[in-house]
């Protein structure tokens, strides 16, 4: 049946689905995967929740399927890169080997089918530079890299004590009233960070806040999240970017039918993360 038949893309960006927690809308992603497929697909970080996993197990049937279906398109032919995020980091120890033909990372370039340059990292290293952006600003390079170093470093001896991942996207929530700043300041250092190595844009995920726009100069595209607002970033065949609503697309494609019913558990649009 043609109206069931997969779009298919250059290129797929997903992040922050966060499968082992509750918070994982893991039934609309995998009707996202079954229609919509690509040569290549970049897990942009915190796909699983292993800060969750380790306090509290939630590994229901769906999650499974979610990896089985990721495994399967990796088998038929599709190159999966999965960048590893805070939540998830436990993978930034195997970077560079391969599970089952994924090939983990830490961060990567992507260039699309027009030639542009894009930085692709989940952005978490970016947290502690956001906190003191002004000050950085003050001390320069030096202290950036620095600030890099010591959030690396402190969200590690973290895990070793069991705490929890410092948060960017939880405390910017927590301060509702400032989180709409915290969101811009981030998009500012991670656009910072493309021009800085020379790229022409950023891919990234972490403060679950999906949008496609340029900072100066710098194209910077947030992939979003599968816990509240349900989006992804595709590349077409000719290198244009395009985000993708998962609420938007059962409501307005009518082709793309999906499986489960979703009159009682819609999630909510975008917001801030
Ligand atoms: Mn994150």
């Amino acid at each position: 049946m043609v109206e069931n038949e997969a779009r298919k893309f250059r290129t797929l960006f997903l992040s922050d689905v966060h499968l082992g927690s509750k918070g994982a809308k893991a039934s609309f992603l995998l009707d996202f995967l079954k229609y919509h497929d690509a040569d290549t697909i970049y897990l942009v970080g915190d796909i699983v929740d292993g800060w969750r996993l380790r306090r509290n197990w939630h590994w229901p049937q769906e999650h499974n399927d979610i990896v089985q279906k990721l495994l399967r398109k990796s088998r038929k032919g599709a190159r999966i890169l999965y960048i590893a995020g805070n939540h998830d980091e436990f993978l930034r120890d195997f970077q560079g080997t391969h599970f089952g033909g994924i090939e983990v990372m830490d961060r990567t370039m992507h260039e699309t089918a027009d030639g542009r340059k894009f930085l692709v990292i989940h952005g978490d290293q970016f947290d502690v530079v956001v906190r003191n952006a002004r000050h950085i600003a003050y001390l320069g390079d030096w202290a950036y890299d620095a600030a890099l170093a010591i959030n690396t470093v402190m969200n590690k001896v973290r895990r070793m004590l069991g705490l929890r991942y410092w948060s960017f996207s939880a405390w910017a929530k927590f301060r509702v009233k400032k989180a709409v700043n915290f969101i811009g300041s981030f998009q500012t250092v991670v656009s910072d960070e493309a021009r800085r190595i020379g790229a022409d844009g950023v891919i990234c995920g972490h403060i679950h806040h999906a949008t496609i726009e340029q900072i100066d100069g710098i194209e910077y595209i947030n992939t979003g999240d599968w816990v509240e607002s349900c989006t992804a970033i595709v590349e077409h065949h000719d290198g244009r970017m395009e985000l993708l609503s998962w609420t938007h697309l059962i409501g307005e494609q009518a082709g793309f039918a999906p499986v489960v019913r979703l009159d009682d558990k819609r999630p909510k649009a975008a917001n801030a993360a």
